[in-house]
């Protein structure tokens, strides 16, 4: 039976070009430095994203905690959003293993904190309280259908962070799908990341793998940081040959991703009983809510599923379909027909 699957962009496979690279990858120990296809991996990361240095880590959640143990000690603060990934996804690893503690901020449904907000949540210096040392923000954001911060917004959190001697990371798992969304050359989004994580593994297509960026003297805390999460991989160049495929030959595509979810969006909002918010999508990922009293999202997932399209319920009556590279658009028609079989029986 065929099968859409648009449960995550993670679901990608290897590309031909990917699986002979890795097949084929020079290699050595990478925790004493030795891996060349890491070393080149992430030489051209740091290069890609304006930054001095970067370090191949297992994956995106390996990315943020490194990098918040890098900045914070424990007892420190971060200001982030409420509906980061960073704060909802990850075990509240960054507390969990390094005692430091999340000050939560809304996200508006673009995926922002107001910087009013921000300004708000900086800590005076008190006994009482914990010393704020750095903003996280997500680029794309994920629980907001996608949404990429603009450079304008990056800048101004830059500025606030500078002028209160914080640090900014940018968990951007989906970082270069904000960058060809906004037509913005990454390392000028990136410009105000003290340090950013993004995914090869997502829409790049990597089967495996992050890459964090930041200066010199920030990589090596966050590499001795990744050591003690126990993400020393030794011949890892198997993996990062992926990874140097992903960067070099799968960005520019992410515009057909973007379309595809633009298309899927646009039939979605045609159904009875399905609410979306078209000028939330600008990349990959759709939210629609379910507005009709005799279907849960479960169930409405089910049915698709048993009809061939996948799709992930997520919170009460809404469901997440993400575009990726084995989603194509006569794929997108395929789970449009289901869907309207589905609503309209
Ligand atoms: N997101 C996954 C799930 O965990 C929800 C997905 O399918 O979207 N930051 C962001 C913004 C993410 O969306 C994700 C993964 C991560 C970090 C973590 O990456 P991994 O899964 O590689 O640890």
């Amino acid at each position: 039976m065929r099968i859409v699957d648009l449960r995550s962009d993670t679901l990608t496979r290897p590309t031909p070009a990917m699986s002979q690279a890795m097949a084929q990858a020079e290699v050595g120990d990478d925790v004493f430095g030795e891996d060349p296809t890491v070393n080149k991996l992430e030489t051209l990361a740091a290069e890609r994203l304006g930054k001095e240095a970067a370090l191949f880590v297992a994956s995106g959640t390996m990315g943020n905690l490194v990098s918040l143990l890098a900045h914070c000690g424990r007892g420190e603060e971060i200001i982030l959003g409420s509906q980061s990934h960073t704060f909802f996804f990850e075990q509240g690893g960054s507390a969990v293993v390094g005692g430091i503690h999340p000050r939560t901020i809304p996200n508006q449904p673009d995926g922002t904190l107001p910087l009013a907000d921000i300004e708000g949540a900086i800590r005076a210096d008190n006994v009482h309280f914990p010393q704020t040392r750095l903003i996280v923000l997500e680029n794309t954001h994920n629980l907001c259908s996608g949404y990429p911060l603009d450079l304008d917004y990056m800048q101004a959190v830059g500025g606030i962070a500078r002028r209160h001697g914080l640090k900014v990371h940018v968990d951007g798992a989906r970082f270069f799908n904000a960058a060809v969304s906004l037509n913005v050359a990454p390392d000028k989004l990136a410009a105000e990341a003290n340090s950013l994580s993004f995914c090869l593994s997502k829409g790049l297509g990597a089967p495996v793998g992050s890459v964090v960026c930041g200066s010199r003297e920030f990589i090596d805390r966050a590499r001795r940081a990744r050591k003690v999460v126990g993400g020393g991989m030794r011949q890892a160049g198997v993996l990062a040959a992926a990874g140097i495929v992903a960067l070099t030959e799968m960005v520019d595509r992410l515009a057909d991703d973007h379309t595809n979810a633009r298309k899927l969006a646009e039939g979605l909002a045609e159904m009875p009983g399905v609410s979306i918010d078209l000028s939330q999508i600008k990349s990959n990922i759709v939210f629609f809510e379910l507005t009709r009293d005799d279907m849960t999202a479960e169930q409405l997932v089910q049915k698709l599923d048993d009809g061939g399209a996948r799709m992930l319920p997520v919170g009460v009556g809404r469901v997440r379909a993400v575009t990726h590279h084995h989603i194509s658009s006569e794929d997108i028609d395929y789970t449009l027909g289901i869907c309207s079989k589905i609503l309209t029986a």
